[in-house]
């Protein structure tokens, strides 16, 4: 067809104008490669996923409160927020599938010691932990008193599940492993991002069993998270991970501490089983400054007396407990738990108490942690 000397010419002429444009397209690329710098490598960030609501499923989008936590595996999380691959270069394990309420504490060390073991890797540079609300801010103020790192990281959890409508959970995800592949916030201790903000471990709690801004610091949060970027407004206060003397590669058993609730009326009861049942430090959840019912304070010092710590806190979430002021705590032998939640205080109290039996140094330990 067209098989002409004028067609065979053209024919070689645009077969040499094709040729020439691709070598011209080339050139052109490789000038505009060797402009552009080539983009830094991604950082490396594990998600460990543990279950809770962010791992949740119910049975419609509009059950926002209704639903089964611990569903939803943690290859599932990650590809449902694909965003994610811009800001790090993503990998996931599945440490556990369950409802943080019923962590245990071989749950807590297991865990601990595999963030630990990841922290040691010179290919991770932040670790995510994904987790149930419900005792988030206990894994996160254990791990930040066991973990010797300076690298970021960041337990994160939802209050709606996955499925819901306005489903909190992936962009609380998104921010963890931003927080957690940034250069900025390492050294910083433990942290928790949800509802935008970048919370510190230790001073975190669920104050809300509800909305999605539940996780409140008495002291404010460390800083913001927005579209990727981290905003600090303020450095941890207390010892936490490099400066702390605690070290989950040197624990191998975290021993039984219990917590008793002051309340009008209260019995007894509670504190005596407790002290028969081989506890090493008991926490009286106090009401107002700590204080304890005068019918109840022969009892914490019947406990003192067997060789159990009594530690003193208060079940009032503001403040914290003035040493000598609602109990003679020198007179007592007793340890007052500064601004710790009794949940807290008890994380704090099995740690140090894998060192000390002292309480001099368990009031020191109190004051610095
Ligand atoms: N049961 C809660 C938990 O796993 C669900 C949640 O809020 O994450 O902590």
């Amino acid at each position: 067809m067209f098989d002409v000397p004028e067609f065979r010419a053209m024919r070689g002429l645009r077969g040499f104008a094709a040729t020439a444009a691709l070598l011209a397209a080339a050139v052109a690329q490789a000038q505009a490669q060797a402009q552009t710098p080539a983009q830094p490598a991604l950082p490396n960030v594990v998600i460990l996923a543990t279950g809770g609501t962010i791992a949740g499923a119910g049975a419609s989008a509009a059950n926002s409160a209704t639903y089964s936590a611990a569903k939803v595996p943690v290859d599932q999380l990650i590809t449902a927020v694909p965003e994610m691959a811009k800001l790090a270069r993503v990998r996931g394990e599945q440490v556990f599938q369950v409802a943080s309420e019923s962590l245990t504490n071989d749950n807590l060390m297991t865990l601990a010691k595999r963030v630990s073991a990841l922290t040691k890797l010179p290919d991770v540079d932040g670790i995510v932990i994904t987790h149930g609300t419900d005792t988030l801010e206990e894994t996160a103020y254990f791990l930040t008193l066991v973990v010797h790192t300076d690298k970021p990281i960041v337990v994160v959890g939802s209050m709606r599940p996955s499925t819901a409508l306005s489903a909190d959970g992936p962009l609380n995800l998104y921010d963890a492993v931003s927080v957690a592949a940034s250069k900025d916030a390492r050294g910083k201790g433990v942290m928790v991002t949800m509802n935008d903000e970048i919370q510190s471990g230790r001073d975190v709690s669920k104050t809300t069993n509800v909305v999605t801004s539940a996780f409140k610091s008495q002291w404010g949060p460390l800083g913001m998270v927005v579209e990727g970027r981290n905003y600090w407004f303020r450095d941890p206060a207390k010892r936490h991970t490099m400066q702390s003397e605690f070290d989950i590669d040197r624990i191998d058993a975290l021993p039984p501490v219990e917590i008793a609730l002051g309340y009008e009326g209260v019995s007894p009861v509670a504190i005596d089983a407790l002290a028969g049942s081989g506890i090493k430090a008991l926490i009286h959840a106090g009401t107002g400054n700590g204080s304890v019912a005068d019918r109840i304070v022969p009892h914490l010092q019947k406990v003192r007396a067997s060789g159990i710590v009594v530690i003193r806190s208060s079940r009032v979430p503001q403040g914290f407990v003035l040493r000598n002021a609602e109990q003679p705590d020198d007179k007592y032998d007793w340890v007052v738990a500064h601004d710790l939640s009794p949940q807290k205080a008890r994380i704090l109290a099995m740690v140090a108490l894998t060192k000390t039996s002292d309480t001099k140094d368990l009031q020191r330990i109190f004051w610095e942690y």
